[in-house]
């Protein structure tokens, strides 16, 4: 034990933990480089880990091909009574499913070493930030952990003799017997994965999976589904969104904090270089916001999280050349393409491919190959400091003050570029019926249309009725000081399969014209859907657009409008009467605005 941790909830979890686990040993971890460098040299000498020759401190990790993605099919929300949980959550009696997981948590760790992992989601000297202790017998989480959480021996002083903290229990699910040899990556069968959250007691029990928000306890078993009930409960908000500074020419800072699903452009909007003349971007997260009210009545933003878990393929010096750069050194790759010359590559890394490569899956890659090289859910896990344009007020504890909430999602059709909300109420019926085509983040059909509320579907941990009730209580209070909500699609489609928008750097035009309606400067046109910029509202010098495409993406078709009608019935229906008759209201006045 590398410290001597005083707190007594946590000393009796860690030996009840170890009693029905069976490691071999136990690790208290500090958060240190060394202790980071010793387990990464664990895991290279084992096989699990490749460090690249072509970048500092970095390495390459294959999954398990059938441990790839968050499994939201295993994930459950466990409460005394199912109808908290609501239509969007699957929920197992909490006695049952306790009884399945102390089963199969029975013995797990024999032949492994025990880590217990003390960390801090927000800086820790936040009013904000909140303790987790993660356990695992998975040294890959403890170095993933390092990077995307604040790890160590000054969270156990804030602790303290009888601080809380949030209890994340974690198996890989694969116990070694005696003489025993270990494979690269250790996981359970997808049947034995349970990634499960008790709210009412604030824990996290997840179990058989190694990759991503199954293991990596603190971002979304965490961050946001206990802390979303948390916030509901204490009157704050724990939002899948990130959180960016736009700077306008003449110096006056905005907060943006913007919802989308997973796998639709967040790191790079997030890290988003303008190319707008003279406005200039600063990130202060890609995936989180933790936001409350502050003493001026404003609602206040920190990142919970320390680090970035991005999406590898399509990340490229086009797309995000300030992900690029923050990669560049003591990064985690994960299921990505190795080179012959110790590089890793991937799909849309805007460099050639190799002419020949070791796939994600261990196997020889050429060009022409029928599988991509790299698992589309490939990732890189970096130390946000790292990044080019993070934010010198990225950690300060008070958080930023938030001036526009944007929503959006995948869809090749139908939603216009940039839309502004009529007021709070139509921002949050935006929000609750936003949708978006599906990614690989989740295992599962990709390309289908799916209703992604606030990009929270997968990531609410209670009734997501509930939840909407919760940002209409949350405008209420916050009256003439909301920020204002727009909605975004970058990803339209001509007929033939173009992209309509050029998107990346040029995303800050939409991005402008939001500041500048707030200054009430830029121009919109009401329309059925909310205010769109017509297209001499948006600053469009320099960018070589056909005008046919701008026209199209500012154009609102009522008749498909109309066709979406009843896919928001049916999704509204699946909340019953909990539906907050606000937003009901809000869909029948659309139908109205749409007209016959
Ligand atoms: C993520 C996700 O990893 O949303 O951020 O899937
Ligand atoms: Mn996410």
């Amino acid at each position: 034990m590398a410290y001597e941790a005083k707190n007594r909830k946590l000393k009796d979890w860690v030996d009840e933990v170890a009693e029905l686990c069976q490691p071999d040993a136990i690790h208290w971890c500090d958060g240190s480089k060394a202790e980071y460098d010793r387990l990464m040299a664990q895991m290279v000498a084992g096989g699990a880990a490749r460090p690249l020759e072509k970048r500092r401190n970095c390495f390459l990790f294959r999954s398990d091909p059938s441990d790839v993605a968050r499994v939201e099919d295993r994930t459950y929300i466990s409460t005394p009574s199912e109808d908290e949980v609501g239509p969007t959550n699957n929920w197992i009696d909490e006695n049952e499913l306790k009884q399945t997981m102390l089963g199969l948590y029975q013995g797990c760790m024999r032949g492994r070493t025990m880590y217990v992992i003390p960390f801090s989601m927000g800086p820790l000297s936040s009013p904000m930030a909140k303790i987790g202790v993660e356990i695992t017998d998975s040294p890959y989480v403890v170095c993933n952990m390092q990077i995307m959480t604040r790890v160590g021996t000054k969270v156990v002083e804030v602790l303290g003799e009888n601080g809380e903290f949030v209890p994340c229990l974690h198996s890989i699910g694969a116990p070694l017997e005696p003489g025993q040899e270990d494979v690269p990556w250790p996981c359970a069968p997808m049947e034995k994965k349970y990634i499960a959250h008790f709210p009412h007691e604030n824990l996290i029990w997840s179990f058989g999976s190694g990759y991503g928000g199954n293991a990596l306890l603190g971002k979304k078993c965490f961050a946001l589904r206990i802390a979303s009930t948390m916030a509901r409960r204490e009157g704050w908000m724990a939002e899948h969104m990130l959180i960016l500074r736009l700077i306008s020419p003449e110096g006056k800072r905005y907060h943006i904090a913007a919802a989308f699903p997973s796998a639709c452009g967040k790191t790079n909007l997030a890290m988003v270089q303008p190319t707008i003349p003279g406005w200039k971007a600063e990130c202060l997260g890609d995936d989180i916001a933790w936001m409350k009210i502050g003493p001026d009545g404003r609602l206040y933003a920190i990142n919970p999280e320390a680090g970035f878990f991005g999406v590898a393929p399509g990340t490229s010096y086009q797309s995000n050349p300030m992900a690029m750069d923050t990669i560049r050194e003591n990064t985690i790759f994960t299921n990505a393409a190795l080179t012959d010359d110790g590089e890793i590559w991937w799909e849309g890394m805007g460099v050639p491919a190799p002419d020949h490569a070791i796939d994600w899956k261990g196997r020889d890659w050429a060009p022409g190959n029928d599988d991509p090289a790299a698992h589309a859910n490939a990732r890189f896990t970096a130390p946000a400091a790292q990044c080019p344009a993070i934010s010198p007020d990225w950690e300060d504890p008070e958080g930023v003050p938030i001036d526009i909430f944007i929503f959006g999602g995948r869809r090749t059709g139908v939603v216009p570029l940039a839309t502004e909300a009529l007021d709070w109420d139509h921002g949050v019926f935006l929000g609750a019926t936003a949708s978006s085509e599906t990614t690989a983040a989740n295992i599962g059909a990709v390309g289908k249309l799916r209703r992604d509320p606030f990009a929270m579907q997968p990531f609410c941990g209670y009734d997501m009725a509930d939840y909407f009730q919760h940002w209409l209580d949350m405008g209420d209070r916050l009256g003439d000081k909301a920020p204002r909500i727009f909605y975004v699609n970058w990803f339209r489609k001509t007929a033939d399969g173009d992209w309509l928008w050029p998107g990346y750097g040029d995303n800050s035009r939409v991005l402008a014209w939001m500041c500048e309606r707030i200054e009430g400067k830029a121009g919109a046109t009401k329309t059925p859907i909310g205010n769109l910029p017509g297209e001499s509202d948006l600053d469009l010098t320099g960018l070589d657009l056909a005008p046919e495409n701008i026209r199209e993406l500012l154009r609102v078709d009522a008749e498909a409008w109309r066709a979406e009608v009843p896919d928001i019935e049916q999704h509204f229906a699946q909340f019953g009467d909990r539906l907050p008759a606000r937003l009901r209201g809000q869909l029948n006045q659309l139908e109205e605005r749409l007209g016959e």
